[in-house]
């Protein structure tokens, strides 16, 4: 027999499972705001997993999103870093879920493995961008990337290497993180491009930290003979390329030796063209701030957004370096 206590009980745990699953049940919740749609930034709490402190890229990207958030004058700015670890930053996003903030904008680590939680957070009508790196889970899931055409990035390190390298040669690749958007996107366009004639003699990765290109670049210096077999190099990123430099300093190689193209473009990178290390850097632009903060704010009010955002980036070259390496603003 039902009594009215074990009533009131069953109401009060279905009730918690509901709040649980994000308190909308099996229908997702709205993903704009309650303050829709006279949203200002006042009213907005944002997320920011980021995914780690591993380059000068990421600290820029990082200083971007906070100093916006003070310029801008949200309510909060929820930070962490995951440490380059996915698990980190799922765990985070969860945490920022429960919260109940107004968006998240996530930076993935890598692009595989994000559906359980993106659907945690429309489950809970919590709008996602991601912000750099892209993910493989279905759109969707998330209202909008922004970030970099890492394939266009790589198809442009590989126009560099033609034109260096009329008559073929052999290249050895420092890659970026295993499976995050960014190696991905880049080793892929690289490959696109490539003239027949040059061949990619070996691939390994740095993870995109200079910490771990230099031993790499060391192991690869005990099996292939810079000059004889191989000519150039392609790096995912300046952090590692100046990780690289050590290696190679180390090895006895002079500057203009080998043919170097490099990603980010970066203060570090300019000096490594300035040095003579680096023959061209391809642009990665960090400075997203600006840019999620007005989609988070679209968001919050329930207004259309485009569901791909591309930056804009060129390529730098050795003769401009020292010119504009004073004015550069990462
Ligand atoms: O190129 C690298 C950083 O995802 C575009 O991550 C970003 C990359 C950037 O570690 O320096």
């Amino acid at each position: 027999m039902f009594s009215w206590k074990k009533l009131a009980f069953l109401f009060i745990v279905t009730s918690m499972i509901l709040a649980a699953c994000g308190g909308g049940g099996a229908a997702p919740a709205s993903d704009e705001s309650s303050c829709a749609p006279n949203c200002t930034y006042a009213d907005m709490v944002l997320c920011y997993p980021q995914l780690g402190a591993e380059s000068d890229w990421r600290t820029a990207n990082t200083a971007s999103i906070k100093e916006t958030a003070d310029t801008l004058g949200i309510k909060q700015l929820v930070f962490s870093d995951a440490q380059q670890k996915q698990e980190n930053q799922i765990s985070a996003v969860r945490s920022c879920i429960a919260q109940g903030v107004d968006v998240i904008a996530l930076p993935p680590v890598v692009e595989d493995g994000w559906e359980a939680v993106l659907t945690e957070a429309k489950n809970a009508g919590i709008p996602v961008i991601i912000v750099d790196r892209s993910v493989s889970a279905d759109p969707s899931l998330y209202a909008t990337h922004i970030g970099s055409d890492m394939v266009l990035e790589g198809e442009r390190a590989a126009a560099e290497f033609n034109k260096m390298m009329p008559d073929g040669g052999a290249l050895l690749e420092l890659s970026g993180t295993t499976g995050s958007g960014a190696a991905v996107g880049r080793a892929e366009g690289f490959r696109n491009k490539l003239d027949d004639n040059i061949k990619i003699l070996d691939s390994q990765t740095g993870n995109f930290t200079r910490a771990e290109a230099l031993p790499v670049m060391q192991a690869f210096l005990q099996k292939y003979k810079p000059g004889e077999d191989f000519q150039g190099i392609f790096i995912h990123n300046d952090d590692m390329g100046i990780g690289a430099i050590e290696a190679l300093k180390a090895a006895g190689v002079k500057p203009g030796e080998l043919d170097i193209v490099s990603v980010d473009g970066t203060r570090g990178g300019f000096q490594a063209m300035v040095d003579g290390w680096f023959q061209a850097d391809v642009e990665c632009n960090p400075l997203l701030g600006p840019q999620v903060y007005e989609l988070a704010l679209k968001l919050m009010n329930g207004q259309p957004v485009d569901r791909e955002i591309l930056t804009n980036e060129t390529v730098y070259y050795p003769d401009k370096a020292a010119e504009l390496l004073p004015s550069r603003q990462y």
